[in-house]
């Protein structure tokens, strides 16, 4: 029988923790904003499919968080996928599995949602030659899943494995699905859409996976482009399936991470200034900046009055302290213990430095001077706080 449909396309996303209580920071107006930034990407991504012209629509888990999601959150997810034209399919995270009391299982969806779970795992999209076969969540915690018994893939078919878990990385005290290329590549399916890592990835060792990530960013540890995925899979004459992956950006905010490092500032004018160049090319609108400020200082940093020029354009800027205390040298030097000679022997060795003009070995010897006295100081080199001295040193970059 020929195939009615050579090309498929659809909207692939996760991970949009819908009712997210955005904690940690204690902050009610940070995260009232947060939650709508959320809802305003969501409604962004089912409208996406709309405007693309998508089939239908998957969703890898992680679609509201069950702690917290109430009976309205509910009622607004149901209500915006019912209004669409076409098909979604629902896999059951580990925010939102299928567990007793999941609202998959109490609530009645409309007639468009398809919600796989372990009772029903797979779906065939009538008219789109199109089948789906899921592994999302029963529990909020699940080991290695089983595949003895994922349908083999019909090749007169599109077909689409969806897998809320992780692909090639190895938790192994927090396993959560995990799952290696080489296990899914056995499956034979055309594409793997995955959930749960809420980084973008789209370079897995097997190609025909992809790994949407959050569309709303949810915290610092996801920085970079967040969305969604628009995949087509479109099959030649010969019946090899062709992907396209287009990365779709829709998230509103984007967290951003800043490093100032403080060494030799002469006082708050200067870290000002320095501190106007790094949030100067942010966008006030979108960028929630965290500015981890770093380095040896001689007098204590004062966050809160570096800050506060800076509220207004970002009033959620976060600046953190990672400063430590500068050393003495000239009067380290006089001191007669091996710590003393040290740093007599490394100064004598820096000002030939100066007189040669050797600034390569310079940048050296000064980090030497640092790392070696907190060496000879704790015992060790926490080069967490060495306000980038190993990496400028590694990349040969001085100064
Ligand atoms: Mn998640």
């Amino acid at each position: 029988m020929p195939m009615a449909r050579d090309r498929i396309r659809f909207v692939h996303c996760a991970d949009f923790h819908l009712a997210s209580p955005f904690g940690g920071r204690n902050l009610k107006e940070y995260a009232e904003m947060r939650r709508k930034d959320a809802w305003t990407t969501f409604e962004a991504a089912m409208g996406l499919a709309e405007e693309e012209g998508a089939d239908f629509i998957l969703i890898c888990g992680d679609l509201y968080e069950h702690d917290y999601a109430s009976k309205a959150t509910i009622q607004r997810i149901s209500s915006l996928l019912g209004s669409l034209s076409v098909p979604v399919v629902i896999l059951p995270g580990n925010h939102d599995p299928y567990v007793a009391n999941s609202w998959y299982k109490t609530w009645r969806w409309p007639g468009n949602v398809v919600i796989l779970h372990p009772e029903s795992p797979s779906v065939m999209l009538g008219g789109l030659d199109t089948f789906i076969h899921g592994i999302g969540f029963s529990a909020f915690r699940q080991d290695t899943p089983d595949f003895s018994a994922v349908p083999r893939p019909d090749g007169n078919l599109f077909n689409i494995f969806m897998l809320h878990g992780t692909l090639d990385m190895h938790f192994g005290r927090r396993p959560f699905n995990p799952v290696s290329s080489s296990h899914l590549a056995e499956l034979g399916y055309d594409y793997y859409a995955l959930g749960h890592f809420h980084n973008r990835k789209t370079d897995f060792k097997l190609r025909n996976a992809a790994n949407p990530g959050s569309p709303e960013p949810l915290g610092f540890d996801e920085t970079g482009e967040h969305g969604v995925l628009l995949i087509t899979l479109e099959r030649s004459v010969s019946g090899q399936k062709a992907l396209d992956i287009r990365e779709i950006n829709l998230a509103q905010k984007r967290y951003v991470w800043l490093t100032l490092d403080m060494t030799g500032m002469a006082g708050p004018e200067e870290a000002g200034k320095k501190l106007e160049t790094l949030l100067g090319g942010l966008d006030p609108g979108r960028d929630l900046p965290r500015v981890v400020l770093t380095g040896r200082v001689s007098a204590a940093v004062d966050c809160e009055h570096l800050k506060k020029p800076w509220l207004k354009d970002f009033p959620w800027l976060q600046v953190i302290d990672e400063t430590r205390d500068g050393h003495d040298y000239e009067a380290l030097s006089r001191e007669q213990s091996l710590k003393g000679a040290y740093v007599r022997e490394v100064l004598r060795r820096l000002k030939a430095c100066e007189t040669n003009g050797d600034e390569e070995q310079a940048v050296i010897l000064g980090a030497a001077l640092d790392l070696g006295v907190e060496a000879l100081e704790t015992g060790r080199i926490d080069t967490r706080f060495d306000g980038g001295l190993f990496r400028r040193l590694w990349s040969g970059e001085g100064g």
